[in-house]
């Protein structure tokens, strides 16, 4: 008898180096999807949202349809002055990277839209529970570039004392919680917070992101199913960037459908153009309305594209074609908005290479004062005691113990 040969799906990306890629099976064009009531409405009136996609900016540079947000101009040059700082100053870290002056480093290139977009659509009191991918929520909470930067050094002024890797940043004052190393533990983490935010009955949103590649954790299904539960005041937004290092996305689910499956578990589920600054912006005040109204939990896939390298150790020509960033039918989310100003009538290209000018001596300016309180080559860094301290609030007596011994030994 034949022995059956064995077999597995095993998924693999659409387009490896040398291949021409190209997106056209994807529904670009702004749909003519509704606005649903965000207090009202349940997981099946999202069906059509989580099959198709809320795009606001059409290729023509203009925007449209129900999710349109009505943003003033003045908001929207802020939105776009904080993306184009956070690309200036991730450039900009990057090469301080390559050159020695920083040990690792992580842009959010593409994506810079994402974090910023969604934080200007939330409250100031609401708590974000990011990923290393997500730095530009700082910029709109207000944190000071000269601290970011030393954290990515981990010279004596980082505020997390050299614990965490660089990009991995702890924002306390801009309720933004400490990046985690570990990918995917934010996730249940936030929808914790919401639930202690609901039961105080604290005017609290939380909102959260996860990767295509990290959502394949237990993490996220255990997020969504306590957010389910408890109609938990959060927005869980899984950023599909096509890409987990390496990894593609059709890894996680076995066909690339992320934005459905919040559908089981009875969450309002919605798809949306991660690189569209105005249907981000809408449809993340969409779910804050809808969480603040005691109507639960919002699950968002962010569609977008990493259009840089994972991270300064990553080289993704290895893996993918080199261009395929260039043929993402999203665009680039900063040109996209850039672009939509000057459609507007409320920006001009001279304007724009005035704020890219300034942004980029301020970042210049914010790195010297930065190595001022120390450089990676020669420190100084945070004392060896700070091992001790502020993980605790009160130091557990085998902490203490090994605290003496080094002490003793640092005496004798
Ligand atoms: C639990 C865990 N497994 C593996 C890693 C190594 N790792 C770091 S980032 C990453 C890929 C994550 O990809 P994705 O979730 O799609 O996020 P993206 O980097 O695309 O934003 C992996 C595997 C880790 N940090 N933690
Ligand atoms: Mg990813």
């Amino acid at each position: 008898m034949d022995k059956k040969k064995p077999s597995l799906n095993i998924p693999d990306a659409p387009y490896r180096p040398g291949d021409e890629a190209s997106f056209e099976s994807w529904p670009w064009q702004p749909g003519d999807l509704e606005m649903p009531d965000p207090r009202k409405c349940g997981s099946e009136d999202t069906v059509p949202h989580a099959a198709g996609l809320i795009r606001v900016l059409g290729d023509d540079n203009k925007a449209s349809g129900a999710w349109d947000p009505g943003l003033g101009a003045d908001e929207l040059r802020q939105g776009l002055e904080y993306m184009v700082r956070l690309r200036i100053f991730d450039d900009r870290m990057m090469k301080m990277q390559r050159t020695g002056k920083l040990s690792f480093y992580m842009r959010s290139y593409g994506e810079e839209c994402v974090a910023i977009a969604q934080t200007m659509a939330l409250e100031s009191q609401d708590w974000i529970f990011p990923t290393y991918r997500q730095p530009g929520a700082q910029f709109v909470r207000g944190r000071d570039m000269v601290s970011m930067i030393c954290h990515c050094i981990g010279n004596v002024e980082d505020n997390i004392k050299g614990r965490q890797m660089p990009v991995h940043y702890s924002y306390r004052e801009g309720r933004f919680i400490s990046v985690s190393s570990p990918v995917g533990t934010q996730f249940s983490q936030a929808v914790g917070v919401a639930m202690a935010s609901q039961y105080k009955g604290l005017d609290e949103v939380t909102i959260t992101w996860i990767g295509d590649g990290a959502s394949a954790e237990g993490d996220y299904h255990y997020a969504l199913n306590f957010a389910s539960v408890y109609k938990a005041p959060v927005i869980l937004n899984v950023v599909n960037n096509q890409w987990a290092i390496s990894t593609h996305a059709n890894f996680a689910t076995g066909g690339g459908e992320f934005a459905s499956r919040g559908l089981p578990y009875g969450l309002a589920s919605l798809r949306v153009d991660g690189n569209d600054f105005l249907a981000l912006y809408s449809v993340t005040k969409w779910a804050r309305q809808r969480a603040a109204a005691g109507a639960g939990a919002t699950h968002i896939e962010v569609l977008t594209y990493r259009a840089g390298a994972h991270s300064s150790s990553d080289d993704p020509s290895r893996y993918r074609p080199g261009d395929e960033h260039t043929k993402w039918p999203g665009g680039d989310p900063v040109e996209r908005l850039r672009d939509h100003l000057i459609e507007i009538g409320e920006w001009s290209e001279e304007k724009h290479t005035e704020l890219e000018k300034r942004i980029d001596e301020e970042v210049m300016s914010a790195y010297k004062e930065a190595v001022s309180h120390g450089d990676l080559a020669t420190g100084p860094y945070p004392s060896s005691d700070t091992i001790f301290t502020e993980v605790y609030q009160e130091m557990p007596w085998h902490l203490e113990e090994q605290f003496n011994e080094m002490m003793e030994e640092s005496d004798g």
